[in-house]
Protein backbone atom coordinates (compact mmCIF):
# COMPACT_ATOMS: atom_id res chain seq x y z
CA UNK A 1 0.00 0.00 0.00
CA UNK A 2 1.60 3.56 -0.61
CA UNK A 3 1.93 6.19 1.75
CA UNK A 4 0.14 8.66 -0.82
CA UNK A 5 -2.60 6.13 -2.36
CA UNK A 6 -6.11 7.56 -1.99
CA UNK A 7 -9.48 5.67 -2.58
CA UNK A 8 -13.03 6.50 -3.10
CA UNK A 9 -13.71 4.31 0.05
CA UNK A 10 -12.68 2.47 3.24
CA UNK A 11 -14.20 -0.15 4.74
CA UNK A 12 -13.31 -1.11 8.50
CA UNK A 13 -14.16 -4.64 9.25
CA UNK A 14 -14.64 -7.70 7.36
CA UNK A 15 -17.99 -9.50 9.37
CA UNK A 16 -21.68 -9.34 7.99
CA UNK A 17 -21.56 -5.53 7.95
CA UNK A 18 -17.72 -4.96 6.48
CA UNK A 19 -18.63 -7.95 3.98
CA UNK A 20 -21.94 -6.15 2.47
CA UNK A 21 -20.89 -3.15 2.48
CA UNK A 22 -18.02 -3.82 0.44
CA UNK A 23 -20.52 -5.84 -2.08
CA UNK A 24 -22.74 -2.89 -2.71
CA UNK A 25 -19.61 -0.51 -2.75
CA UNK A 26 -16.69 -1.98 -4.69
CA UNK A 27 -19.32 -4.60 -6.89
CA UNK A 28 -22.42 -2.69 -7.19
CA UNK A 29 -21.05 0.64 -7.63
CA UNK A 30 -17.46 0.22 -8.93
CA UNK A 31 -16.38 2.40 -6.26
CA UNK A 32 -12.24 2.00 -5.81
CA UNK A 33 -12.47 0.77 -1.96
CA UNK A 34 -9.54 -0.95 0.74
CA UNK A 35 -11.22 -2.97 3.15
CA UNK A 36 -9.57 -3.20 6.52
CA UNK A 37 -9.40 -6.02 9.41
CA UNK A 38 -7.27 -7.00 12.20
CA UNK A 39 -8.51 -10.51 11.97
CA UNK A 40 -6.77 -12.73 9.47
CA UNK A 41 -9.81 -13.52 7.71
CA UNK A 42 -13.72 -12.86 7.33
CA UNK A 43 -16.15 -13.21 9.42
CA UNK A 44 -16.03 -10.63 12.40
CA UNK A 45 -17.76 -12.29 15.43
CA UNK A 46 -17.56 -15.78 13.67
CA UNK A 47 -13.57 -15.28 12.69
CA UNK A 48 -12.90 -14.14 16.76
CA UNK A 49 -15.54 -16.55 18.80
CA UNK A 50 -14.43 -20.31 18.33
CA UNK A 51 -14.45 -21.23 21.99
CA UNK A 52 -16.46 -25.07 22.31
CA UNK A 53 -20.09 -24.35 22.24
CA UNK A 54 -20.38 -21.55 19.82
CA UNK A 55 -23.38 -21.14 18.40
CA UNK A 56 -25.92 -18.11 17.04
CA UNK A 57 -29.36 -17.83 18.66
CA UNK A 58 -30.95 -16.51 16.00
CA UNK A 59 -32.13 -19.36 13.61
CA UNK A 60 -30.79 -20.62 10.81
CA UNK A 61 -32.86 -19.42 8.57
CA UNK A 62 -32.73 -15.68 9.60
CA UNK A 63 -29.08 -15.61 10.60
CA UNK A 64 -27.96 -15.56 6.71
CA UNK A 65 -28.05 -12.39 4.27
CA UNK A 66 -31.52 -12.05 2.21
CA UNK A 67 -30.13 -9.40 -0.58
CA UNK A 68 -29.93 -12.17 -3.21
CA UNK A 69 -32.41 -14.82 -3.86
CA UNK A 70 -29.82 -17.32 -5.24
CA UNK A 71 -27.46 -16.79 -2.28
CA UNK A 72 -30.34 -17.64 0.03
CA UNK A 73 -31.38 -20.66 -2.27
CA UNK A 74 -27.94 -21.89 -2.37
CA UNK A 75 -26.88 -21.64 1.06
CA UNK A 76 -28.35 -24.80 3.20
CA UNK A 77 -27.72 -25.40 7.40
CA UNK A 78 -28.16 -28.97 9.28
CA UNK A 79 -30.17 -27.81 12.36
CA UNK A 80 -31.90 -24.80 14.13
CA UNK A 81 -29.26 -23.07 14.93
CA UNK A 82 -25.95 -22.41 13.63
CA UNK A 83 -22.79 -23.33 14.73
CA UNK A 84 -19.22 -20.60 14.30
CA UNK A 85 -17.61 -23.15 11.65
CA UNK A 86 -20.71 -23.18 10.04
CA UNK A 87 -21.02 -19.13 10.15
CA UNK A 88 -17.42 -18.40 9.35
CA UNK A 89 -17.39 -20.79 6.53
CA UNK A 90 -21.01 -18.93 5.46
CA UNK A 91 -19.39 -15.71 5.14
CA UNK A 92 -15.90 -17.18 4.05
CA UNK A 93 -18.30 -18.30 0.75
CA UNK A 94 -19.97 -14.97 0.44
CA UNK A 95 -16.59 -13.20 0.02
CA UNK A 96 -15.62 -15.78 -2.14
CA UNK A 97 -18.75 -15.95 -4.42
CA UNK A 98 -18.60 -11.98 -5.04
CA UNK A 99 -14.83 -12.15 -5.19
CA UNK A 100 -14.43 -9.92 -2.24
CA UNK A 101 -11.07 -11.09 -1.10
CA UNK A 102 -8.76 -8.82 -2.96
CA UNK A 103 -10.25 -5.69 -1.82
CA UNK A 104 -9.52 -6.63 1.64
CA UNK A 105 -6.00 -6.33 3.76
CA UNK A 106 -6.56 -8.76 6.62
CA UNK A 107 -4.17 -9.11 9.40
CA UNK A 108 -4.38 -4.94 9.75
CA UNK A 109 -6.04 -2.67 12.10
CA UNK A 110 -6.49 0.74 12.00
CA UNK A 111 -5.39 2.89 14.88
CA UNK A 112 -6.00 6.01 13.69
CA UNK A 113 -9.09 8.15 11.69
CA UNK A 114 -8.67 11.80 11.11
CA UNK A 115 -10.70 13.86 9.23
CA UNK A 116 -8.63 16.52 6.90
CA UNK A 117 -11.12 19.63 6.92
CA UNK A 118 -8.92 21.49 4.39
CA UNK A 119 -9.20 18.19 1.68
CA UNK A 120 -12.28 16.58 2.78
CA UNK A 121 -10.54 13.42 3.11
CA UNK A 122 -10.20 10.97 5.85
CA UNK A 123 -6.46 9.92 6.63
CA UNK A 124 -6.55 6.63 8.25
CA UNK A 125 -3.09 4.90 9.78
CA UNK A 126 -2.31 1.30 9.98
CA UNK A 127 -1.07 -0.65 12.82
CA UNK A 128 2.08 -0.74 10.99
CA UNK A 129 2.41 3.13 10.09
CA UNK A 130 1.13 3.14 6.56
CA UNK A 131 -1.59 5.93 5.83
CA UNK A 132 -4.39 5.93 3.31
CA UNK A 133 -6.69 8.76 2.59
CA UNK A 134 -9.98 8.26 1.43
CA UNK A 135 -13.48 10.21 0.34
CA UNK A 136 -15.87 8.00 2.53
CA UNK A 137 -15.54 5.82 5.47
CA UNK A 138 -17.56 2.78 6.14
CA UNK A 139 -16.83 1.42 10.04
CA UNK A 140 -17.94 -2.15 10.39
CA UNK A 141 -16.33 -2.42 12.90
CA UNK A 142 -18.67 -4.89 15.44
CA UNK A 143 -21.00 -4.10 18.19
CA UNK A 144 -19.76 -7.04 20.32
CA UNK A 145 -16.11 -6.92 19.18
CA UNK A 146 -14.45 -4.99 21.34
CA UNK A 147 -13.10 -7.75 24.11
CA UNK A 148 -13.23 -6.71 28.01
CA UNK A 149 -11.06 -8.49 29.73
CA UNK A 150 -11.52 -7.40 33.38
CA UNK A 151 -8.25 -6.47 35.66
CA UNK A 152 -8.81 -8.96 38.44
CA UNK A 153 -6.08 -8.63 40.61
CA UNK A 154 -3.12 -11.16 40.04
CA UNK A 155 -4.99 -11.77 36.68
CA UNK A 156 -1.54 -11.76 34.66
CA UNK A 157 0.05 -13.89 36.93
CA UNK A 158 -1.31 -17.21 36.10
CA UNK A 159 0.84 -19.55 34.85
CA UNK A 160 -1.87 -21.74 33.23
CA UNK A 161 -3.67 -20.46 30.02
CA UNK A 162 -6.02 -17.52 30.61
CA UNK A 163 -8.05 -16.48 27.48
CA UNK A 164 -11.10 -14.79 26.55
CA UNK A 165 -13.50 -16.95 24.71
CA UNK A 166 -13.65 -14.08 21.77
CA UNK A 167 -9.66 -14.72 21.54
CA UNK A 168 -9.72 -18.66 21.78
CA UNK A 169 -6.76 -20.29 20.46
CA UNK A 170 -6.72 -23.31 18.41
CA UNK A 171 -4.53 -25.22 19.85
CA UNK A 172 -6.40 -25.30 23.59
CA UNK A 173 -8.00 -28.86 24.27
CA UNK A 174 -9.95 -28.41 27.36
CA UNK A 175 -9.79 -32.69 27.76
CA UNK A 176 -8.69 -33.94 31.00
CA UNK A 177 -8.06 -30.46 32.38
CA UNK A 178 -9.40 -28.29 35.43
CA UNK A 179 -11.16 -25.19 33.72
CA UNK A 180 -12.69 -22.16 35.00
CA UNK A 181 -14.94 -19.93 33.46
CA UNK A 182 -15.40 -16.24 34.69
CA UNK A 183 -18.74 -14.97 33.59
CA UNK A 184 -22.49 -16.47 32.66
CA UNK A 185 -23.32 -14.12 30.00
CA UNK A 186 -25.11 -15.72 26.77
CA UNK A 187 -20.91 -16.68 25.96
CA UNK A 188 -20.53 -18.36 29.52
CA UNK A 189 -23.80 -20.12 29.58
CA UNK A 190 -22.41 -21.87 26.36
CA UNK A 191 -18.92 -22.44 27.25
CA UNK A 192 -19.63 -23.60 30.00
CA UNK A 193 -22.45 -26.13 28.61
CA UNK A 194 -19.46 -27.29 25.84
CA UNK A 195 -16.83 -27.31 28.92
CA UNK A 196 -18.44 -29.49 30.92
CA UNK A 197 -18.41 -32.57 28.43
CA UNK A 198 -14.96 -32.06 27.97
CA UNK A 199 -12.92 -30.94 30.92
CA UNK A 200 -12.18 -32.96 34.72
CA UNK A 201 -13.28 -30.46 36.45
CA UNK A 202 -15.10 -26.85 35.45
CA UNK A 203 -15.95 -24.07 38.14
CA UNK A 204 -18.77 -22.18 36.75
CA UNK A 205 -18.09 -18.75 38.50
CA UNK A 206 -21.43 -16.52 38.73
CA UNK A 207 -21.36 -12.86 39.68
CA UNK A 208 -25.14 -12.18 38.53
CA UNK A 209 -27.25 -15.36 37.28
CA UNK A 210 -29.45 -14.45 34.17
CA UNK A 211 -32.54 -16.33 32.91
CA UNK A 212 -32.17 -18.70 30.24
CA UNK A 213 -34.95 -20.95 28.37
CA UNK A 214 -33.81 -23.92 26.24
CA UNK A 215 -32.67 -23.00 22.73
CA UNK A 216 -34.27 -25.47 20.90
CA UNK A 217 -31.69 -26.73 19.27
CA UNK A 218 -32.54 -30.06 16.32
CA UNK A 219 -31.76 -31.25 13.33
CA UNK A 220 -33.50 -30.12 10.40
CA UNK A 221 -36.18 -31.92 9.10
CA UNK A 222 -36.53 -33.77 5.45
CA UNK A 223 -37.75 -31.30 3.28
CA UNK A 224 -37.37 -28.26 5.92
CA UNK A 225 -35.05 -26.14 4.32
CA UNK A 226 -36.12 -26.86 1.08
CA UNK A 227 -39.42 -24.82 2.15
CA UNK A 228 -37.43 -21.71 3.07
CA UNK A 229 -35.82 -22.09 -0.20
CA UNK A 230 -39.13 -22.33 -1.67
CA UNK A 231 -40.50 -19.46 0.55
CA UNK A 232 -37.60 -16.99 0.39
CA UNK A 233 -39.78 -13.82 -0.42
CA UNK A 234 -42.22 -14.77 2.10
CA UNK A 235 -39.51 -15.44 4.78
CA UNK A 236 -37.56 -12.32 3.65
CA UNK A 237 -40.74 -10.46 4.49
CA UNK A 238 -41.89 -12.01 7.30
CA UNK A 239 -38.08 -11.13 8.71
CA UNK A 240 -38.05 -7.12 7.43
CA UNK A 241 -41.58 -6.50 8.30
CA UNK A 242 -41.10 -7.39 11.91
CA UNK A 243 -39.57 -5.98 14.92
CA UNK A 244 -36.93 -8.14 15.76
CA UNK A 245 -36.00 -9.93 12.88
CA UNK A 246 -36.39 -13.21 14.30
CA UNK A 247 -39.01 -15.06 12.43
CA UNK A 248 -41.29 -15.82 15.51
CA UNK A 249 -44.53 -14.62 16.09
CA UNK A 250 -44.98 -11.17 18.29
CA UNK A 251 -47.51 -10.89 20.13
CA UNK A 252 -49.05 -8.50 21.53
CA UNK A 253 -51.79 -10.15 24.03
CA UNK A 254 -50.90 -8.94 27.56
CA UNK A 255 -50.00 -11.51 30.47
CA UNK A 256 -53.09 -10.52 32.80
CA UNK A 257 -55.92 -11.24 30.60
CA UNK A 258 -55.13 -14.87 30.91
CA UNK A 259 -55.79 -17.09 33.93
CA UNK A 260 -52.17 -18.76 36.01
CA UNK A 261 -53.24 -21.82 33.98
CA UNK A 262 -53.46 -20.21 30.69
CA UNK A 263 -49.81 -18.70 31.97
CA UNK A 264 -48.54 -21.63 32.80
CA UNK A 265 -49.06 -23.43 29.32
CA UNK A 266 -48.12 -20.56 27.18
CA UNK A 267 -45.01 -20.81 28.89
CA UNK A 268 -44.10 -24.25 28.85
CA UNK A 269 -45.24 -24.43 25.06
CA UNK A 270 -42.50 -21.27 24.25
CA UNK A 271 -39.86 -23.01 26.71
CA UNK A 272 -40.59 -26.40 24.61
CA UNK A 273 -40.04 -24.77 21.32
CA UNK A 274 -37.20 -22.95 22.90
CA UNK A 275 -35.49 -19.39 21.78
CA UNK A 276 -34.57 -16.37 24.54
CA UNK A 277 -36.43 -14.29 22.35
CA UNK A 278 -39.08 -16.17 21.27
CA UNK A 279 -40.27 -17.20 25.36
CA UNK A 280 -39.84 -13.13 25.60
CA UNK A 281 -41.70 -11.84 22.52
CA UNK A 282 -43.86 -14.59 21.21
CA UNK A 283 -45.97 -15.76 25.13
CA UNK A 284 -46.96 -12.49 25.75
CA UNK A 285 -46.48 -8.75 24.51
CA UNK A 286 -46.26 -7.19 27.93
CA UNK A 287 -42.93 -8.71 29.63
CA UNK A 288 -41.00 -5.81 27.75
CA UNK A 289 -42.53 -3.70 28.95
CA UNK A 290 -44.49 -4.18 32.22
CA UNK A 291 -42.13 -4.72 35.58
CA UNK A 292 -44.89 -7.25 36.87
CA UNK A 293 -45.85 -9.59 33.93
CA UNK A 294 -41.97 -9.75 33.23
CA UNK A 295 -41.35 -11.09 36.92
CA UNK A 296 -44.47 -13.68 36.41
CA UNK A 297 -42.13 -14.69 33.65
CA UNK A 298 -39.29 -14.82 35.74
CA UNK A 299 -40.86 -17.27 38.23
CA UNK A 300 -41.64 -19.50 35.50
CA UNK A 301 -38.10 -19.77 34.35
CA UNK A 302 -37.46 -20.42 38.11
CA UNK A 303 -39.43 -22.85 38.60
CA UNK A 304 -37.84 -25.04 36.23
CA UNK A 305 -34.11 -23.96 37.27
CA UNK A 306 -35.49 -25.39 40.80
CA UNK A 307 -37.04 -28.55 38.71
CA UNK A 308 -33.55 -29.04 36.95
CA UNK A 309 -30.55 -28.67 39.49
CA UNK A 310 -30.82 -31.50 41.71
CA UNK A 311 -29.00 -29.58 44.29
CA UNK A 312 -30.91 -27.04 45.86
CA UNK A 313 -27.66 -24.97 47.07
CA UNK A 314 -26.66 -25.11 44.03
CA UNK A 315 -29.65 -24.20 42.50
CA UNK A 316 -29.89 -21.09 44.86
CA UNK A 317 -25.94 -19.93 44.10
CA UNK A 318 -26.96 -19.69 40.21
CA UNK A 319 -30.77 -18.73 40.69
CA UNK A 320 -31.88 -15.50 38.98
CA UNK A 321 -33.45 -12.46 40.65
CA UNK A 322 -35.52 -9.56 39.84
CA UNK A 323 -36.29 -8.71 36.27
CA UNK A 324 -35.84 -10.73 32.84
CA UNK A 325 -34.58 -8.05 31.60
CA UNK A 326 -31.25 -8.65 29.69
CA UNK A 327 -30.53 -9.52 26.41
CA UNK A 328 -32.52 -12.74 26.42
CA UNK A 329 -30.73 -15.58 26.89
CA UNK A 330 -31.17 -19.25 25.51
CA UNK A 331 -28.98 -22.58 26.22
CA UNK A 332 -28.57 -26.16 25.10
CA UNK A 333 -28.56 -27.82 28.88
CA UNK A 334 -26.69 -24.91 30.80
CA UNK A 335 -28.76 -25.57 34.12
CA UNK A 336 -28.20 -29.59 33.47
CA UNK A 337 -24.42 -29.70 33.92
CA UNK A 338 -24.66 -28.29 37.32
CA UNK A 339 -25.73 -31.98 38.29
CA UNK A 340 -22.50 -33.25 36.95
CA UNK A 341 -20.07 -34.49 40.08
CA UNK A 342 -17.09 -32.60 38.67
CA UNK A 343 -18.88 -29.07 37.84
CA UNK A 344 -19.02 -26.58 40.58
CA UNK A 345 -21.22 -23.23 41.04
CA UNK A 346 -19.22 -20.96 42.21
CA UNK A 347 -21.25 -17.57 43.51
CA UNK A 348 -18.86 -14.75 43.15
CA UNK A 349 -20.93 -12.26 44.04
CA UNK A 350 -21.33 -13.82 47.68
CA UNK A 351 -17.80 -14.61 47.54
CA UNK A 352 -16.01 -12.48 45.32
CA UNK A 353 -12.28 -13.28 43.45
CA UNK A 354 -10.05 -11.68 45.84
CA UNK A 355 -7.29 -12.65 43.29
CA UNK A 356 -5.96 -14.52 40.55
CA UNK A 357 -2.70 -16.89 41.34
CA UNK A 358 -0.49 -18.22 39.89
CA UNK A 359 -2.08 -21.68 39.70
CA UNK A 360 -5.99 -20.64 40.36
CA UNK A 361 -8.32 -18.15 41.68
CA UNK A 362 -8.72 -17.53 45.61
CA UNK A 363 -12.12 -16.18 46.59
CA UNK A 364 -12.76 -14.07 49.54
CA UNK A 365 -13.62 -17.16 51.86
CA UNK A 366 -10.13 -17.91 51.25
CA UNK A 367 -10.93 -21.21 48.99
CA UNK A 368 -8.28 -21.65 46.61
CA UNK A 369 -9.37 -23.05 43.52
CA UNK A 370 -6.71 -24.96 41.49
CA UNK A 371 -7.43 -24.52 38.00
CA UNK A 372 -4.95 -25.42 34.08
CA UNK A 373 -7.30 -22.68 32.42
CA UNK A 374 -9.27 -19.70 33.23
CA UNK A 375 -11.76 -18.49 30.64
CA UNK A 376 -12.87 -15.10 30.89
CA UNK A 377 -16.73 -14.78 29.24
CA UNK A 378 -16.70 -11.55 30.41
CA UNK A 379 -18.10 -10.08 27.02
CA UNK A 380 -17.80 -6.80 25.50
CA UNK A 381 -17.10 -3.24 25.96
CA UNK A 382 -20.86 -3.36 23.31
CA UNK A 383 -21.48 -0.61 20.37
CA UNK A 384 -19.64 2.21 21.13
CA UNK A 385 -16.11 0.29 22.67
CA UNK A 386 -14.26 -0.26 19.67
CA UNK A 387 -15.26 3.60 18.46
CA UNK A 388 -13.98 4.85 21.25
CA UNK A 389 -11.02 2.83 20.76
CA UNK A 390 -9.29 4.18 17.89
CA UNK A 391 -7.64 8.06 17.73
CA UNK A 392 -11.14 9.22 15.78
CA UNK A 393 -11.36 12.68 15.35
CA UNK A 394 -13.58 14.46 12.65
CA UNK A 395 -14.16 17.95 11.90
CA UNK A 396 -11.56 20.65 13.47
CA UNK A 397 -9.91 17.46 15.38
CA UNK A 398 -12.57 16.55 17.47
CA UNK A 399 -12.60 13.58 19.50
CA UNK A 400 -15.21 10.84 18.98
CA UNK A 401 -14.80 10.86 23.29
CA UNK A 402 -15.91 15.00 23.03
CA UNK A 403 -18.54 14.49 20.95
CA UNK A 404 -19.58 11.54 22.54
CA UNK A 405 -18.79 12.65 26.09
CA UNK A 406 -22.53 12.46 27.21
CA UNK A 407 -23.79 9.82 25.55
CA UNK A 408 -22.78 8.10 22.28
CA UNK A 409 -24.66 10.06 19.78
CA UNK A 410 -25.94 8.76 16.07
CA UNK A 411 -28.35 10.11 13.47
CA UNK A 412 -30.38 6.96 12.51
CA UNK A 413 -27.23 4.72 14.15
CA UNK A 414 -25.66 5.57 11.06
CA UNK A 415 -23.83 8.62 11.05
CA UNK A 416 -22.86 11.27 13.91
CA UNK A 417 -22.81 15.13 13.96
CA UNK A 418 -18.96 16.30 13.34
CA UNK A 419 -17.55 13.38 11.20
CA UNK A 420 -18.72 13.68 7.45
CA UNK A 421 -19.04 11.46 5.03
CA UNK A 422 -17.93 8.48 7.79
CA UNK A 423 -20.85 6.12 8.02
CA UNK A 424 -21.12 3.21 10.81
CA UNK A 425 -23.22 -0.20 10.47
CA UNK A 426 -24.54 -1.28 13.92
CA UNK A 427 -23.19 2.19 15.36
CA UNK A 428 -24.85 3.48 18.61
CA UNK A 429 -29.12 4.16 18.56
CA UNK A 430 -29.26 1.50 15.70
CA UNK A 431 -32.34 -1.17 16.14
CA UNK A 432 -32.39 -4.27 18.44
CA UNK A 433 -32.85 -7.15 16.82
CA UNK A 434 -31.62 -9.66 14.60
CA UNK A 435 -28.68 -8.20 13.63
CA UNK A 436 -27.70 -9.81 9.60
CA UNK A 437 -30.78 -7.79 8.96
CA UNK A 438 -30.26 -4.86 10.65
CA UNK A 439 -27.10 -4.70 9.24
CA UNK A 440 -28.75 -5.46 5.50
CA UNK A 441 -30.95 -1.80 5.63
CA UNK A 442 -28.38 -0.20 7.39
CA UNK A 443 -25.73 -0.98 4.28
CA UNK A 444 -27.86 -0.38 1.99
CA UNK A 445 -29.20 3.20 3.39
CA UNK A 446 -25.55 3.95 3.70
CA UNK A 447 -24.55 3.02 -0.27
CA UNK A 448 -27.20 4.60 -1.51
CA UNK A 449 -26.93 7.67 0.31
CA UNK A 450 -22.70 7.40 -1.12
CA UNK A 451 -24.63 6.84 -4.46
CA UNK A 452 -26.76 10.02 -4.29
CA UNK A 453 -24.03 12.15 -3.32
CA UNK A 454 -21.85 11.18 -6.05
CA UNK A 455 -24.56 11.49 -8.87
CA UNK A 456 -25.49 15.16 -7.52
CA UNK A 457 -22.50 16.59 -6.52
CA UNK A 458 -22.35 16.47 -2.78
CA UNK A 459 -19.61 16.88 -1.26
CA UNK A 460 -20.39 16.09 2.37
CA UNK A 461 -22.86 13.92 3.92
CA UNK A 462 -23.36 14.74 7.99
CA UNK A 463 -26.35 14.85 9.82
CA UNK A 464 -27.14 18.37 11.74
CA UNK A 465 -26.74 18.31 15.48
CA UNK A 466 -30.42 18.50 15.76
CA UNK A 467 -31.31 15.95 13.64
CA UNK A 468 -29.28 13.69 16.16
CA UNK A 469 -30.54 14.98 19.16
CA UNK A 470 -33.85 14.29 17.92
CA UNK A 471 -32.64 10.76 17.31
CA UNK A 472 -31.53 10.76 20.46
CA UNK A 473 -34.99 11.99 21.58
CA UNK A 474 -36.48 9.25 19.84
CA UNK A 475 -34.64 6.32 21.36
CA UNK A 476 -35.07 7.54 25.44
CA UNK A 477 -38.10 7.61 25.17
CA UNK A 478 -38.60 4.20 24.04
CA UNK A 479 -36.02 2.96 26.08
CA UNK A 480 -37.97 4.90 28.92
CA UNK A 481 -41.00 2.39 28.54
CA UNK A 482 -38.94 -0.57 28.26
CA UNK A 483 -37.73 -3.17 31.40
CA UNK A 484 -34.09 -3.05 28.96
CA UNK A 485 -32.96 -0.64 31.03
CA UNK A 486 -33.57 -1.31 34.49
CA UNK A 487 -31.26 -3.31 34.95
CA UNK A 488 -27.45 -3.10 34.28
CA UNK A 489 -26.17 -4.92 31.40
CA UNK A 490 -24.36 -4.13 27.95
CA UNK A 491 -27.46 -3.27 26.35
CA UNK A 492 -26.60 0.08 28.18
CA UNK A 493 -23.15 0.30 28.45
CA UNK A 494 -23.66 -0.84 32.40
CA UNK A 495 -21.70 -3.68 32.07
CA UNK A 496 -18.03 -1.79 32.12
CA UNK A 497 -16.17 -0.81 35.00
CA UNK A 498 -16.17 3.32 34.79
CA UNK A 499 -18.11 3.28 31.33
CA UNK A 500 -21.18 5.62 31.75
CA UNK A 501 -24.23 4.09 31.16
CA UNK A 502 -26.78 5.06 27.88
CA UNK A 503 -29.67 4.65 25.63
CA UNK A 504 -27.06 2.57 22.90
CA UNK A 505 -30.10 0.95 20.83
CA UNK A 506 -32.87 2.24 19.33
CA UNK A 507 -35.91 -0.33 20.62
CA UNK A 508 -38.50 0.92 18.27
CA UNK A 509 -38.00 -2.39 15.89
CA UNK A 510 -36.59 -3.44 12.33
CA UNK A 511 -39.44 -2.36 10.43
CA UNK A 512 -39.75 0.75 11.80
CA UNK A 513 -36.20 1.40 11.07
CA UNK A 514 -36.57 0.24 7.80
CA UNK A 515 -39.57 3.04 7.37
CA UNK A 516 -37.29 5.70 8.98
CA UNK A 517 -34.92 4.87 6.80
CA UNK A 518 -36.74 5.09 3.17
CA UNK A 519 -38.86 8.08 4.57
CA UNK A 520 -35.44 9.46 4.45
CA UNK A 521 -34.47 8.25 1.19
CA UNK A 522 -37.96 9.68 0.05
CA UNK A 523 -37.54 13.32 1.28
CA UNK A 524 -33.85 13.49 -0.24
CA UNK A 525 -31.93 13.13 2.78
CA UNK A 526 -33.52 16.33 4.15
CA UNK A 527 -31.17 15.58 7.69
CA UNK A 528 -27.78 14.27 5.90
CA UNK A 529 -27.39 16.78 2.92
CA UNK A 530 -28.09 20.33 2.84
CA UNK A 531 -27.55 23.73 0.94
CA UNK A 532 -26.09 25.61 3.68
CA UNK A 533 -22.41 26.33 3.58
CA UNK A 534 -20.51 25.00 6.45
CA UNK A 535 -17.14 27.71 7.80
CA UNK A 536 -13.99 26.44 7.03
CA UNK A 537 -15.15 22.91 4.36
CA UNK A 538 -12.15 23.65 2.57
CA UNK A 539 -11.80 22.86 -0.78
CA UNK A 540 -15.48 21.63 -0.78
CA UNK A 541 -17.04 25.18 0.55
CA UNK A 542 -18.29 26.17 -2.85
CA UNK A 543 -20.48 22.63 -3.27
CA UNK A 544 -23.36 21.45 -1.28
CA UNK A 545 -22.35 21.17 1.91
CA UNK A 546 -23.21 19.88 5.57
CA UNK A 547 -26.36 21.54 7.46
CA UNK A 548 -24.75 22.58 10.83
P1 LIG B 1 -18.33 -8.06 13.56
O1 LIG B 1 -18.73 -9.39 13.05
O2 LIG B 1 -18.07 -7.92 15.00
O3 LIG B 1 -17.04 -7.61 12.73
C1 LIG B 1 -16.31 -6.47 13.05
C2 LIG B 1 -14.90 -6.64 12.54
O4 LIG B 1 -14.26 -5.37 12.59
C3 LIG B 1 -14.05 -7.58 13.39
O5 LIG B 1 -13.57 -8.65 12.60
C4 LIG B 1 -12.90 -6.71 13.90
O6 LIG B 1 -11.67 -7.38 13.90
C5 LIG B 1 -12.91 -5.57 12.89
N1 LIG B 1 -12.38 -4.34 13.46
C6 LIG B 1 -12.89 -3.61 14.48
N2 LIG B 1 -12.13 -2.51 14.70
C7 LIG B 1 -11.13 -2.57 13.80
C8 LIG B 1 -10.02 -1.72 13.52
N3 LIG B 1 -9.81 -0.61 14.21
N4 LIG B 1 -9.18 -2.08 12.52
C9 LIG B 1 -9.38 -3.20 11.79
N5 LIG B 1 -10.42 -4.05 12.02
C10 LIG B 1 -11.28 -3.73 13.01
N6 LIG B 1 -26.34 -11.46 16.62
C11 LIG B 1 -27.53 -11.93 16.23
O7 LIG B 1 -28.32 -11.21 15.63
N7 LIG B 1 -27.87 -13.23 16.45
C12 LIG B 1 -27.04 -14.09 17.08
O8 LIG B 1 -27.39 -15.25 17.23
C13 LIG B 1 -25.79 -13.61 17.53
N8 LIG B 1 -24.94 -14.41 18.19
C14 LIG B 1 -23.75 -13.89 18.63
C15 LIG B 1 -22.88 -14.73 19.34
C16 LIG B 1 -21.68 -14.23 19.81
C17 LIG B 1 -20.74 -15.13 20.54
C18 LIG B 1 -21.35 -12.87 19.61
C19 LIG B 1 -20.07 -12.29 20.14
C20 LIG B 1 -22.19 -12.05 18.91
C21 LIG B 1 -23.40 -12.56 18.41
N9 LIG B 1 -24.27 -11.76 17.69
C22 LIG B 1 -25.48 -12.25 17.26
C23 LIG B 1 -23.90 -10.39 17.33
C24 LIG B 1 -22.95 -10.40 16.10
O9 LIG B 1 -21.85 -9.62 16.47
C25 LIG B 1 -23.69 -9.85 14.87
O10 LIG B 1 -24.76 -10.72 14.53
C26 LIG B 1 -22.83 -9.72 13.61
O11 LIG B 1 -21.98 -10.81 13.44
C27 LIG B 1 -22.07 -8.41 13.59
O12 LIG B 1 -21.42 -8.25 12.36
P2 LIG B 1 -20.53 -6.95 12.09
O13 LIG B 1 -19.95 -7.11 10.75
O14 LIG B 1 -21.32 -5.74 12.35
O15 LIG B 1 -19.40 -6.96 13.19
P1 LIG C 1 -22.19 -10.50 28.75
O1 LIG C 1 -23.60 -10.80 28.48
O2 LIG C 1 -21.81 -9.09 28.97
O3 LIG C 1 -21.76 -11.39 30.01
C1 LIG C 1 -20.53 -11.20 30.65
C2 LIG C 1 -20.47 -12.03 31.89
O4 LIG C 1 -19.20 -11.80 32.51
C3 LIG C 1 -21.52 -11.67 32.93
O5 LIG C 1 -21.90 -12.83 33.61
C4 LIG C 1 -20.74 -10.73 33.86
O6 LIG C 1 -21.25 -10.66 35.16
C5 LIG C 1 -19.40 -11.38 33.86
N1 LIG C 1 -18.35 -10.45 34.25
C6 LIG C 1 -17.97 -9.33 33.59
N2 LIG C 1 -16.95 -8.73 34.25
C7 LIG C 1 -16.71 -9.48 35.34
C8 LIG C 1 -15.79 -9.37 36.40
N3 LIG C 1 -14.92 -8.36 36.49
N4 LIG C 1 -15.80 -10.32 37.36
C9 LIG C 1 -16.67 -11.35 37.27
N5 LIG C 1 -17.57 -11.51 36.30
C10 LIG C 1 -17.59 -10.58 35.35
O7 LIG C 1 -21.24 -11.03 27.58
P2 LIG C 1 -21.42 -12.30 26.64
O8 LIG C 1 -20.18 -12.45 25.86
O9 LIG C 1 -21.89 -13.46 27.42
O10 LIG C 1 -22.60 -11.91 25.69
C11 LIG C 1 -22.61 -10.68 24.96
C12 LIG C 1 -23.48 -10.85 23.79
O11 LIG C 1 -22.72 -11.53 22.79
C13 LIG C 1 -24.69 -11.71 23.99
O12 LIG C 1 -25.78 -11.03 24.45
C14 LIG C 1 -24.90 -12.29 22.62
O13 LIG C 1 -25.55 -11.33 21.82
C15 LIG C 1 -23.53 -12.46 22.12
P3 LIG C 1 -22.28 -9.47 35.58
O14 LIG C 1 -23.53 -9.83 34.86
O15 LIG C 1 -21.66 -8.19 35.04
O16 LIG C 1 -22.36 -9.50 37.03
Amino acid sequence: MSNQRTVDAIVIGAGFGGIYAMQKLANEQGLDVVGFDRADGPGGTWYWNRYPGALSDSESYVYQYFFDKDLYEDTTWKNTYLTQPEILSYLEGVVDRFDLRKHFRFGTGIVSSHYIDADNEWELTTDSGDTIRSTYVVNAVGLLAAVNLPDIPGRDSFEGRLVHTARWPEDLDLAGKRVAVIGTGSTGQQFATAAAAQAAELGVHVRTPQYSVPVGLRAMRDGEVEEYHADFEKTRDTVFSSALGFGIDEVERSLWDYTDEERQEIFAKAWEQGGGFRFMFSTFGNLASDEDANLVAGEFIKDRIREIVKDPETARKIMPEGLHARRPLCDNGFYEIFNLPHVEAVNISETPIDEITRSGIRTSDGKHREYDVIVFATGFDAVDGNYRRMDLTGRNGVQINETWSTDPQSYLGVTTAGFPNWFMVLGPKGPFCNLPSAIEIQVEFISDLIAHARQTDVATIEPSTDAEERWSDVCRDLAKDSVFGKVDSWVFGANIPGKKPSVLFYLGGLSAMKEILAEEVEAGYPNLISKVPHVGAGKSQDRTLVNQ
